[in-house]
């Protein structure tokens, strides 16, 4: 009990504000930063709890990633580097709630509902973003792990991918990596380095990229992995954070939803450019042409680039492993289409938030799973891995299949299996680009996405809305989805759906239509629908 007093009086110092509710939404806690200092706390007692009970090291990562600067958020990391699992997610938002009185007992709930040994070690590893509040959020989080007695170890700035990493790396005694920040710059460049080697005779123009870091943590460890490249990548960094602020007119959600490239970046036609969210987790491509339209290459165009390429390279090896897809609702249907009826791979449709297509993805042998917004990765069952392994070391294996089972392997090392992963997406579809011998034109026109439109609409409560057939559909309020119907029918090609924002207090709506000015429209009338 002596513990428990201590947290007590611990807490006393990181008060709830009396009434504040907040939910443990798709992406953790995130407002903002300054009604956040209690959940931070408490979310380091939490970390706590959760190291106790599962005897391994758990993650705290303070981010509110690409939301604006003023806004933070956390969340929790899993022994291997997977989200927090649901169960969890609820002792979270009853842990964050309960009144200032209340905690202990909070506390003591999930303790005993979870059969946790207070006596047990805790490991809790720290990551921050860039964002002015994060310094002082991430220690209210040690707080929290230290009143438990709990070990919290504080890795400083990190991007949200590198600390799955290390966490991940931690729990498996290094080996997915060593468990520190160089320990994954020196795999991750090392599998790319080994990658292209198989692109010959690269130019210069080949090996250069434009990146949007948008003036985030990602600008930050670019810089500090260059040399690792060894110039096999030629980055101009823009957007760096040295003027301009967190993800304000830039960084990977700016030029998705706005459909146009960041500000800060000067781009000639032809030029590949990328962009990336606030912690790193994300990314989009993009190119301007040369009757200067723009073009983006979203998620989706991302899960097809990397999805044909293990297929050719499955072939060649003579693997028969099964690769599938897994999107959200917001997935361009051009996409879905392109991947169903032209590669004939299996896709899935999961509700919005990673954690749900990192699940569903782990039910193949490959598992390929992006959101539209460009927040994904690829990840290997066990026995695809081992399978890839075994072509490699077997001597009877001819030059065709080791040449691909060795690409395999190598891909496999370049891509970060804990989350998305901007840094890690990058590297690899710059060495696809590279050994397909692939221009960005190239790629965008394996498909032409149906023109499409997001928006938000601000309402009085936002949960009323509730959603079906992974969120494709409303089931309530009722009438709703009856007028979406009516408003889809008048246009070719369309789709449209609503959903609650699992981040912002917003509804989104997303439409498609055959033009742009049609997507446009629905999108407006399903946002009157709504209102
Ligand atoms: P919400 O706010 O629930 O739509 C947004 C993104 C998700 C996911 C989370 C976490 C869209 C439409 N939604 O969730 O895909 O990335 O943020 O960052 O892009
Ligand atoms: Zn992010």
């Amino acid at each position: 009990m002596a513990l428990l007093e201590k947290v007590s009086q611990s807490s006393a110092l990181h008060p709830k504000p009396v009434g504040l509710v907040l939910q443990y939404g798709t992406a953790g806690f995130r407002t903002n930063a300054k009604q956040l200092d209690h959940i931070m706390f408490r979310m380091g007692l939490l970390a706590a709890l959760r190291s106790k009970k599962t005897k391994s090291t758990i993650g705290v990562m303070v981010t509110a990633s690409h939301n604006p600067e003023e806004d933070n958020g956390v969340k929790l990391i899993d022994p291997m580097g997977e989200m927090v699992t649901p169960a969890w997610e609820e002792h979270a938002t009853r842990l964050a709630n309960a009144e200032q009185e209340a905690l202990v007992m909070a506390l003591n709930d999930i303790i005993e509902m979870e059969a946790i040994n207070l006596n047990q070690d805790a490991s809790v590893f720290i990551g921050k973003d860039t964002r002015p509040s994060s310094e002082t959020l991430s220690q209210a989080v040690l707080d929290g792990v230290s009143s438990l007695g709990g070990h919290g170890c504080d890795y400083g700035l990190l991007t949200t991918p590198q600390l799955h990493f290390m966490v991940c790396c931690k729990n498996t005694q290094n080996r997915y990596g060593n468990a520190t920040v160089e320990g994954y710059y020196k795999k991750l460049s090392r599998a790319f380095i080994q990658l292209t080697k198989h692109a010959s005779n690269r130019t210069d123009d080949q090996k250069h990229l434009l990146v949007d870091g948008a003036n985030g943590i990602g600008a930050l460890k670019m810089r500090e992995m260059e040399h690792f490249l060894q110039k096999e990548l030629q980055i101009s960094l823009h957007n760096d954070g040295s003027q301009g602020k967190l993800n304000f007119q830039c960084g990977a959600d700016y030029v998705k939803v706005q459909q146009k490239p960041p500000e800060g970046i000067k781009m000639s036609a032809g030029e590949r450019c990328c962009s990336f969210d606030g912690d790193a987790d994300r990314i989009v491509y993009y190119f301007i042409d040369s009757a200067g339209r723009f073009h983006l290459l979203d998620g989706d165009k991302i899960a097809t680039l990397i999805s044909m390429y293990l297929k050719e390279l499955l072939t060649q090896a003579g693997l028969d492993l099964q690769v599938a897809v897994v999107q959200t609702a917001y997935a361009n249907g051009s996409s879905t289409r392109f991947l169903e009826e032209t590669m004939k791979v299996t896709v899935r449709c999961e509700k919005t938030g990673v954690k749900h297509l990192h699940h569903a993805a782990q039910q193949f042998d490959i598992g390929v799973y992006f959101e539209a917004n460009g927040h994904g990765t690829v990840l290997f069952s066990k026995a695809a891995e081992e399978r890839i392994q075994q072509l490699t070391a077997d001597p009877n294996t001819n030059d065709e299949k080791k040449s691909a089972a060795v690409l395999l392997e190598n891909t496999v090392n370049l891509i970060n299996q804990t989350v998305g992963d901007a840094i890690s997406d990058m590297l690899l579809i710059e060495a696809v680009l590279a050994i397909r011998g692939m221009t960005v034109q190239q790629w965008d026109a394996i498909y032409t996405d149906l023109p499409n439109r997001q928006l938000k609409v601000k309402v009085a409560d936002r949960r009323v809305i509730e959603t079906t057939d992974a969120e494709r559909r409303a089931v309530s309020p009722a009438g709703l989805q009856e007028a979406i119907d009516t408003l889809v029918k008048k246009y070719q090609k369309s789709r449209a759906f609503v959903r609650p924002s699992g981040t912002e207090d917003v509804v989104r709506v997303y439409a498609e239509a055959d033009t742009q000015e049609n997507a446009d429209k629905l999108a407006h009338e399903v946002s009157v629908a709504v209102y």
